[in-house]
């Protein structure tokens, strides 16, 4: 394990990088987990990923470990090990996840030397079945591997899997040890260090519906629930009835396209965003015309507004000026940076007319602030002002409160992002695996050749993994 003072350094920074989140996840083996990481973003910042890969070859200098080569674990841990490699002067090996079609057909590239030994590196291990993975490829190239050092330990059994198999797993730090450090350092609350550690006492639940967790509701379960806000109710219905749950970004540059968009892409969609101020020609009849397109074809209209004042200001932004949003949107967003007197400003115009707010607990571009405590936040502050908040804009689901709904932007069928810090995830991962319950895509729609088949395969993939949720 690193030194106290190692590992707190190491803590702040990973908490910094983003690399572990709480809330409620579906991880990938279909576990409920109360804490996500992702050291996806290590490669990102050169330093930290130099910090990390120097503290990897510490920890197994100090273990003793004797190796010929080093391979990382495809893909996250391969450039660690390529930085390992290059300031240590050990060779690398590379290990393919297919074998190519073509060619050699190897899976290990390198100069493979039968009987020599390879250290394994690894980011994070849950179960321990990728590293295993990778020396069992290892292994049938004739190479030795008796040891691997990772990065953290979700302590979920991993290390005894290994062990069982003959791999030393030496982990840099714990997720306790980690979640405590972000503790002291105030950067995660008592109640959620309290949380993940009694999930990593109990172990984790099996998916599925038996034993314990709750099984998921359907959204026009969620529209009957009792607490639950009109318009949400409104808009859960309106899901179920033209099975999407697909929200439409228009962001286009003036009336006639967004009339367009609406009218052509309307049968596709649950809602409609707008960003009006990047309208060039923007006139509350346009605004009265796209709300008939919305009756004649069923979705809402969602202002994207983004509101962040205080109150009194909020308020008259939402209600007066030019635009008049709240007179012709049905939802509009707000940030919780100013505390909840946003909320009340803001529903003091939308209330009486029965309109509704979504709060940005998380945001899709690169290096976001919002996150860990801000989030935590963000979600007590929605589920205090459930009367005119009705859910989040988040990359995953935030609150487990059923009457709420998460929308998810960042949202195109190949991951990615642009030149200006947007971050790509697909339909499938968004809601069959993050939990979130609406995907929001703009030009993954509007860039694509045929629009109307674009909306439509997202439509379709967004509620196939709904559907495959509550399956689950
Ligand atoms: O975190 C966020 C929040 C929002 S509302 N990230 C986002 O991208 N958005 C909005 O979603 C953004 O303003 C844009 O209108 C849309 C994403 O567009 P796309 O073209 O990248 O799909």
């Amino acid at each position: 394990m690193a030194a106290e003072g190692g590992l707190e350094a190491l803590a702040a920074e990973l908490h910094e990088a983003q690399a572990l989140r709480f809330g409620d996840f579906v991880l990938k083996s279909g576990i409920s987990s109360p804490v996500y990481v992702d050291l996806r973003g290590v490669v990102s910042r050169p330093k930290l990923l130099k910090q990390v890969a120097e503290i990897l070859f510490r920890t197994a200098q100090e273990a003793g470990i004797r190796f010929d080569t080093v391979c990382g674990v495809p893909y996250t841990a391969l450039p660690l090990a390529t930085v390992i490699c290059c300031a240590h002067d050990v060779p690398m090996l590379v290990r393919r996840k297919e074998a190519k079609a073509y060619g050699t057909k190897r899976v290990v590239e390198g100069a493979v030397r039968p009987g020599q030994t390879c250290l394994v590196i690894e980011d994070v291990v849950t179960s321990g079945g990728s590293v295993l993975e990778t020396a069992e490829a290892l292994e049938r190239e004739g190479l030795k591997v008796t040891d691997a050092v990772v990065l953290l330990d979700r302590e979920q059994g991993g290390r005894a899997r290994l062990e069982e198999r003959g791999v030393r797993l030496h982990a840099v730090c714990s997720l306790t040890g980690l979640l405590e450090a972000l503790g002291r350092q105030g950067r995660v609350d008592a109640e959620t260090v309290e949380r993940v550690r009694r999930f990593l006492r109990e172990g984790p639940r099996p998916p599925g519906p038996a034993p314990g967790p709750r099984r998921e509701l359907g959204f026009a379960a969620r529209a009957r629930l009792p607490g639950v806000h009109p318009l949400a109710a409104q808009l859960f219905d309106l899901m179920e009835r033209k099975r999407s749950n697909l929200c439409l970004a228009a962001d286009v540059g003036d009336t006639e396209a967004l009339l367009e968009a609406a009218a052509s892409l309307g049968p596709s969609i649950c809602l409609l965003k707008t960003h009006v101020d990047t309208l060039g020609d923007f006139s509350a009849e346009a605004m009265e015309r796209l709300r008939a397109l919305a009756r004649t074809h069923d979705f809402l209209i969602f202002e994207d507004r983004k509101f962040a004042d205080i109150g009194n200001t909020v308020k008259r932004q939402y209600e007066g000026g030019i635009f008049k949003i709240a007179s012709w949107s049905d939802l509009v967003n707000a940030h919780a940076v100013p505390g909840p007197g946003v909320v009340r400003g803001l529903r003091e115009v939308g209330l009486p007319l029965q309109r509704g707010c979504l709060l940005i607990a998380e945001m899709s571009s690169r290096g976001s602030l919002a996150s860990g405590d801000y989030t935590t936040a963000t979600v007590k502050m929605a589920e205090e002002h459930m009367d005119f908040v009705i859910g989040f804009i988040s990359g995953s689901r935030v609150s487990d409160k059923p009457e709420l709904l998460h929308l998810t932007p960042g949202v195109q069928l190949q991951a990615g992002g642009d030149a200006l810090g947007q971050q790509y995830l697909s339909p499938q991962e968004v809601v069959g695996r993050r939990g979130s319950d609406v995907i929001i895509v703009g030009r993954g729609i509007l860039a694509a050749p045929d629009r109307r088949a674009a909306a439509e395969t997202y439509r379709r993939l967004a509620w196939e993994a709904y559907e495959g949720r509550l399956r689950a």
